[in-house]
């Protein structure tokens, strides 16, 4: 009867201790918080675009606490802007690419099922509806198109899945957020909050 006891008592701390379902059931890439470039799994982060060297287009990435998902913190705004006067892009004259990008130091998400994050547009400035999310491992590269994006937030949730080139979830390198020519609007603002892999919910 008491070693019954026992066991039920080592039972429930296991249970108690290891089971809390939150802590595991979402991995953070980035929640902006620190205010500072460098996301949440230790990788570096910045905006690039396809000719530093061509002023017409650029993207710029800033930090700000005025616009963000919660009542503390920061979030992720950039400024984009792919007109230009120079060729890029086979078929879409005067059109650059442009983005940013999250280092994932090798990151092993192959115990998660969705990556996830909120967007919104900005209302004044304009906005496109639709950008290109990539992930890359060791070898690959796989995109997915984001869709319906307007000027409020709202979560965004990918399947893995839908990645079909990522072969090896156990060692992300890279993510990306590419405006080129599927943008909708050709110069605006983009709002990025809580990057992150979910894990199903049962
Ligand atoms: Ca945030
Ligand atoms: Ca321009």
């Amino acid at each position: 009867m008491f070693k019954n006891l026992i066991i039920c008592f080592l039972v429930f701390l296991a249970f108690g201790f290891l089971s809390p379902v939150s802590s595991a059931t979402i991995l953070v890439v980035d929640d902006f918080d620190s205010g500072l470039p460098g996301n949440n799994v230790g990788g570096e982060t910045a905006a690039w675009s396809c000719n530093p060297e061509d002023s017409e287009q650029f993207c710029k990435m800033e930090l700000i606490d005025t616009e963000r998902v919660g009542d503390a913190g920061f979030c992720l705004k950039l400024t984009y802007d792919i007109t230009t006067s120079r060729d890029y892009i086979t078929d879409f004259p005067q059109t650059a690419y442009n983005g940013y990008w999250s280092l994932l130091n090798g990151l092993d998400v192959s115990d998660y099922e969705y990556l996830s994050f909120r967007v919104k547009g900005d209302k004044n400035t304009g906005h496109t509806t639709t950008f290109w999310i990539e992930l890359k491992d060791p070898v690959n590269t796989s995109g997915v198109q984001i869709t319906g994006i307007t000027d409020e937030w709202q979560k965004i949730k990918i399947s893995q899945e839908k990645f079909t080139n990522i072969h090896d979830w156990a060692n992300l390198i890279e993510l990306m957020i590419i405006f080129n020519q599927i943008a909708t609007v050709k110069e605006g603002v983009v709002y990025i909050d809580n990057i992150a892999f979910e894990q199903r919910v049962f």
